[in-house]
């Protein structure tokens, strides 16, 4: 029998989180082996193909600024990328720096095991393949599990079915079909235009109507881009002050809205729904803070939406209750403009409609509860796309079978919620990382700038290690205490966790209800920093 192979790092994932840590764990002259479910690199961006897919944060800032020759080399085309060029941009990460020897892909990591008597953890894949590393790092995204609601009758669909999340590689040809789709969160909000202007008829069921703002996107200037890019450094430390690490090209800290006079507070609105982007709540200081300030933005937008939608039965059911940022802020490019065209039907299957009772062989059936389909209405349709979104932040890390001391398992500890110290560690499974885990700022930041955080941080640790001949690293009960109680005090100072979003969980049944990710980039890494020097503070080295 040959001898088990061992690696001193296995990581999880080849997204941007798991090609960095990659290219850190080489340099540093480690021997690591990724693991990546995908055929290639790119994580989320692997999977999102779906028509309209791009990033909510601006090309010039979402991009890595580990290497300078690659950030002044690269050339973005669009103010806010497509998913194909994003794609191709992970791509060439991969082969400018040769990750990809390193990485099995097609592979999935099944289960991961904590073997006290040796400190190492064993990985077993589903291919069969078992190996020890001493780090194992889960670099899996917060949005990569993909919620495929178990809505009756969704196997007997005979028409084509897609989730935006899986999107399939050859496409879903809509070309004058009928087409549906369930769920208006970001992902529906980019693809719903798209597909109206190429299917013969689209339906959109609707759960909760949501708040989308106009990215005002466009082709970048390669002027303006080049200016950019004359002192990139600046704007990217700028970028790390910032609450989500980007944006800092558009800072417009205007004080409280609640002190505003109302002809500033409009005039400031007007500007920020002509200028675009997803910077509209960072204006004033109370507008996360304050419901009641909330609301003045949140009604702006109201007031917007009316002035759009022509049908004003349509702009009604379009219309978002509630407060405004507290699900993600979504933009869009001629979302709400896509319910003028007459091919475009809005059903509301939540609370101001009748639920969607099944999908039948031939479309969806939307009817008042318990009336077994009479009364309801039929959509035909040729295609069902869902856009249900993700089992996110935790999904991911749970879908695999980690076991820490006493063979706990993850799962059982995360039982009421994830609890982690930094959203970096866990107590009780010592030498496991995740990156941009639940506690951390993660899907609150500009997701690149937080991973790269979390991989240097990792990478400096495992140094740290090395150079002081030890071993392992473990939280202490009491930091991990504290780091919780900590998230969930910032949070509730926030509007966040007042409403149904996949921020808390809610949109998975039977998830528990928990605040994840930390609000305030600058702050944790600022304490980040701090827990470095004071020596890994709230750490047990051994
Ligand atoms: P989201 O934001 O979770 O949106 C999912 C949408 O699907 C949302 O409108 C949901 O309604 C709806 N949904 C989910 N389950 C159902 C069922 N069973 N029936 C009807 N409608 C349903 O996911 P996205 O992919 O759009 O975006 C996720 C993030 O990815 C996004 O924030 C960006 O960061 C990138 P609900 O609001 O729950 O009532």
């Amino acid at each position: 029998m040959s001898e088990q192979r061992h690696v001193e790092v296995v990581v999880v994932g080849a997204g941007f989180a798991g090609m960095y840590l990659i290219y850190r764990m080489r340099r540093a002259g480690r021997s690591v082996q990724g693991f990546e479910t995908a055929g290639d690199v790119g994580g989320t961006w692997y999977w999102n193909r779906y028509p309209g897919a791009r990033c909510d944060v601006e090309s010039m800032e979402y991009s890595y600024d580990f290497d300078e020759d690659l950030q002044q080399e690269w050339t973005w085309t669009e103010k806010y990328s497509t998913q194909p060029e994003i794609l191709r941009y992970a791509q060439h990460v991969a082969d400018r720096f040769e990750l990809r020897p390193h990485i099995r892909f097609n592979t999935r990591v099944e289960a991961a095991y904590y073997d006290e008597g040796t400190g190492r953890w064993l990985v077993r894949t589903d291919d069969g393949d078992e190996l020890t590393c001493q780090f194992f790092v889960m670099a899996t995204g917060c949005l990569s599990s993909a919620n495929l609601p178990d809505i009756e009758g969704r196997d007997s669909f005979g028409g084509v079915l897609a989730h935006t999340g899986r999107w399939p590689h050859d496409g879903v040809d809509v070309t004058g079909k009928r087409v549906g789709i369930i769920g208006t969160g970001s992902s529906g909000i980019q693809a719903i235009p798209v597909l109206a202007a190429q299917a013969g008829h689209l339906t959109v069921f609707q759960r909760t109507a949501q708040f989308t703002l106009p990215a005002r996107n466009g082709p970048l200037d390669p002027a303006e881009q080049d200016r950019i890019k004359e002192t990139y450094a600046e704007l990217r430390a700028a970028n790390r002050k910032m609450p989500g690490a980007f944006g800092s090209r558009y800072a417009r800290r205007k004080g409280n809205a609640l002190d505003a006079t109302p002809e500033r507070l409009r005039a400031e609105f007007d500007f920020l729904w002509e200028q675009g982007g997803p910077l509209f709540l960072a204006s004033f200081r109370d507008l996360m803070l304050d419901p009641e300030a909330n609301r003045l933005a949140a009604d702006f937008v109201r007031e917007k939406i009316a002035e759009i939608v022509d049908d004003p039965e349509t702009a009604a059911r379009l219309t978002p209750h509630g407060l405004i940022g507290c699900k993600r802020l979504v933009i869009d490019t001629d979302y709400y403009e896509t319910y003028n065209r007459p091919n475009v039907m809005l059903v509301d299957v939540g609370s101001r409609g009748d639920p969607i009772q099944r999908i039948t062989p031939t479309g969806v059936l939307v009817g008042p509860d318990g009336t077994e389909g009479e009364g309801g209405e039929h959509h035909e349709l040729d295609v069902l796309i869902f856009a249900t979104g993700f089992d996110a932040m935790t999904g991911s890390l749970l879908r695999v079978d980690i076991r820490g001391r006493g063979g706990r398992a993850l799962a059982d500890k995360w039982a009421n919620g994830p609890v982690t110290y930094l959203g970096l560690n866990v107590v009780g499974f010592p030498n496991l990382f995740t990156v941009t885990g639940p506690g951390s700022p993660s899907v609150l930041a500009n997701m690149i700038v937080a991973t790269e955080q979390h991989v240097d941080w990792i990478s400096e640790c495992i140094e740290h290690l090395d150079a002081n001949g030890l071993t392992t690293i473990e939280a202490t009960p009491e930091a991990e205490a504290e780091w919780v109680a900590h998230v969930n005090a910032i949070a509730d100072r926030t509007i966040f966790p007042t409403c149904n979003s996949w921020y808390v969980g809610a949109n998975i049944p039977g998830k528990p209800r928990v605040f994840m990710p930390l609000p305030g980039f600058p702050n944790y890494v600022k304490r980040c920093e701090e827990v470095v020097a004071g020596g890994y503070e709230g750490f047990v080295l051994s």
